[in-house]
């Protein structure tokens, strides 16, 4: 296995001898866009957002939990037809397509993703439920969001400390992450879209009692609180968050609904880890 990161470096290095851009042409810095969360809103930055390497940080001034789904709409779709489509039962069309974004930004707290952006027209909403069973978007939170073309070349997605697989239905770990702070790289591996939320539990509790308690509408005590993750992502999606974690139980849970309807936890798609 000694030879395997010098194999590795030989590659690269002949790799960019060859056709690598200059390296002072290369962006490796992403983007930072600032989201704000409210009961029950967003404010976008006023400063126009650009295509390529992105990190976007939703900072949660609310009293309840939000996540933030990037729904990139093809070509000459608009957001009236996403809330006509949305407003009619069944899966969602194929035009408008989940690619991620910060998820499980506790009230007080933030969430963070970074991805590689890409240009074009997106609808920015969130389907965490209210105590009332009413989602947030239902209540006014959703909003159009125009990404720009990028100005040159831009950097690609670092690899995270973690790597996270989503599959009908769990999810790998290719390692238990270690206390402190964390990137992890998630990629859908499935054929559906998947999310995660990644939670830290409450001393005694599982990751079932804390998915009952979210789809009640987290009424009582909190048998945990989400400390981020990624919304929606369509398969084929790579996107990174990072979480400080601090020694405990935590658990992946995902919320979107398989095509029988139920949740995908309920198909088995949770993980419970240990950080010491
Ligand atoms: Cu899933």
């Amino acid at each position: 296995m000694r030879f395997v990161p010098l194999l590795l470096l030989g590659t690269l290095v002949s790799a960019c001898a060859k056709e690598g851009p200059p390296v002072a042409d290369v962006v490796s810095e992403p983007q930072t866009v600032t989201v704000t969360a409210t009961d029950y809103g967003y404010q976008l930055p006023s400063a126009p957002i650009k295509a390529g390497l992105t990190t976007i940080t939703l900072v949660n001034e609310g009293k309840e939990i939000h996540h933030l789904t990037l729904i990139r709409l093809a070509d000459g779709k608009t957001m009236s037809d996403f809330m006509t489509a949305i407003e009619t039962p069944g899966p969602v069309p194929d035009w408008a397509v989940g690619m991620g974004g910060p998820n499980g930004a506790p009230p007080g707290g933030e969430a963070n993703a970074t991805l590689v952006l890409e240009s074009g027209t997106y609808v920015v909403a969130c389907f965490i439920p209210s105590p009332d069973g009413v989602p947030h978007f239902a209540k006014g939170m959703i909003m159009g969001m125009e990404v720009q073309p990028e100005d040159g070349a831009t950097a690609a997605l670092p690899a995270g400390d973690i790597q996270v697989g989503l599959l009908e239905y769990g999810f790998t770990l290719s390692q238990t992450p270690m206390a402190g702070k964390r990137s992890f790289t998630v990629t859908n591996q499935g054929k559906e879209p998947h999310e995660v939320v990644l939670v830290r539990l409450a001393p005694g509790k599982t990751i079932e009692q804390l998915a009952a308690w979210l789809e009640a509408g987290e009424q009582g005590p909190p048998p945990g609180e989400p400390i981020g993750g990624l919304s929606g992502m369509n398969p084929g999606q790579v996107q990174n968050f990072s979480a400080d974690l601090t020694p405990g139980t935590y658990g992946f849970i995902c919320f979107v609904p398989a095509p029988d309807g139920a949740p995908h936890f309920a198909h088995g798609m949770v993980a419970t880890f240990t950080v010491s």
